[in-house]
């Protein structure tokens, strides 16, 4: 992998404070927020997300997004400036480049949107989004995200915890995996005919049920405050903070309970490179790189930026699905 994109060196005074400004913006969509309980969200409020826009989003969405409560974890590591968070991407159905998603996901049509759920639980069928996650818990929580091209990032993010969503659905004792696919549409998506991805769209992912159901599992909605950019995978994705990123699948639109392990995008692409399990992990290199290090994001060519990389992206608490399992082996 080469580093193709231009990196600040001079950053933009929104840059050097991102906390404080987001930290600010975060009180006016709390405030936001209890208006829309009364009356629909007030103008002056729309105003508090100028970096892009999110008042296309439903009034519904954005008031889910601006009532989460500050979960855990948090950090104390310097967060990831929105504008890298939201230009510096992976999303192959618009295109391989970094920029790519961010140039061509603008006409992703996020609403009106369904999920369907299938397989080995209670509550299977077709749902809006709205009817799906009404009700269920919002979070922000800070994780750091680890791509498996030696790169990763801070992001504040919003979402639902997994464990909540999934208990909704009301899995049946059949149930060992849960499968994720994203929207595959070529009309909105000019990644997706492309022959230079190899992909075989529909994205898929999944995860084995006990690690769905991992309290630092998510379902993100939002991150800095605000809803998804369509580039990070609005309207639904999933966060996985101790896994490569890949296993973080975007812009859901089915979920399946399923006895056997399902296929997996990258998994099926390359199986050497790319296992099921993908944990971060330092000791178990690429075939074709290290992975005992990364770059944070913001970097620049003269200020990489390396920083070593963790077992289980440093989220330890996660190691206890993965006794007695040989990790060289379960890449
Ligand atoms: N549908 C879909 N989901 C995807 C991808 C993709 O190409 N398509 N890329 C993955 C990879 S490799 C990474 S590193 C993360 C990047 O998420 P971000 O762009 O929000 O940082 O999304 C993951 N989810
Ligand atoms: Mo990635």
């Amino acid at each position: 992998m080469l580093i193709r994109k231009r990196h600040r060196n001079d950053p933009k005074s929104s840059e050097i404070t991102p906390e404080s400004v987001y930290l600010k913006r975060r009180e006016l969509m709390i405030l936001g927020g209890l208006a829309g309980l009364f009356a629909a969200t007030p103008a002056w409020a729309r105003t508090v997300d100028p970096a892009t826009e999110d008042g296309s989003r439903p009034a519904w969405l954005r008031q889910q997004v601006a009532g989460a409560k500050a979960g855990e974890p948090r950090t104390d590591e310097k967060l990831t400036p929105f504008d890298d968070v939201t230009h510096y991407n992976n999303f192959y159905e618009f295109g391989t480049g970094k920029d790519d998603p961010a140039a061509h996901a603008g006409g992703l049509k996020t609403h009106p949107w369904q999920v369907t759920v299938a397989g080995a639980a209670e509550r299977t069928g077709t749902f809006d989004l709205e009817d799906l996650l009404k009700g269920l818990p919002v979070e922000e929580r800070i994780y750091r995200l680890r791509c498996v091209e030696a790169w990763s990032m801070v992001i504040p993010w919003v979402g639902i915890p997994m464990a909540s969503l999934l208990k909704k659905l009301q899995p049946t004792s059949k149930a060992r995996y849960v499968a994720f696919t994203t929207l595959a549409d070529p009309k909105q998506m000019p990644g997706v005919d492309s022959p230079f991805t190899g992909i075989d769209f529909p994205y898929r992912e999944g995860l084995r049920l006990d690690e769905a159901m991992h309290p630092l599992t998510l379902m993100a909605i939002g991150l800095y405050g605000r809803t998804l950019p369509n580039q990070n995978g609005a309207p639904m994705r999933l966060v996985v903070p101790w896994k490569y990123g890949f296993k973080s699948i975007k812009s859901i639109v089915r979920i399946e309970f399923t006895e056997q392990r399902p296929e997996t995008t990258w998994n099926l692409l390359a199986p050497r490179e790319y296992g099921f399990y993908a944990n971060v992990n330092p000791e178990v290199d690429h075939p074709r790189w290290s992975q005992s290090r990364e770059r944070r994001l913001p970097n620049s060519l003269f200020n990489p930026n390396w920083q070593p990389t963790e077992l289980f992206n440093g989220y330890d608490q996660v190691a206890g699905l993965y006794k007695g399992m040989d990790l060289r082996k379960n890449y």
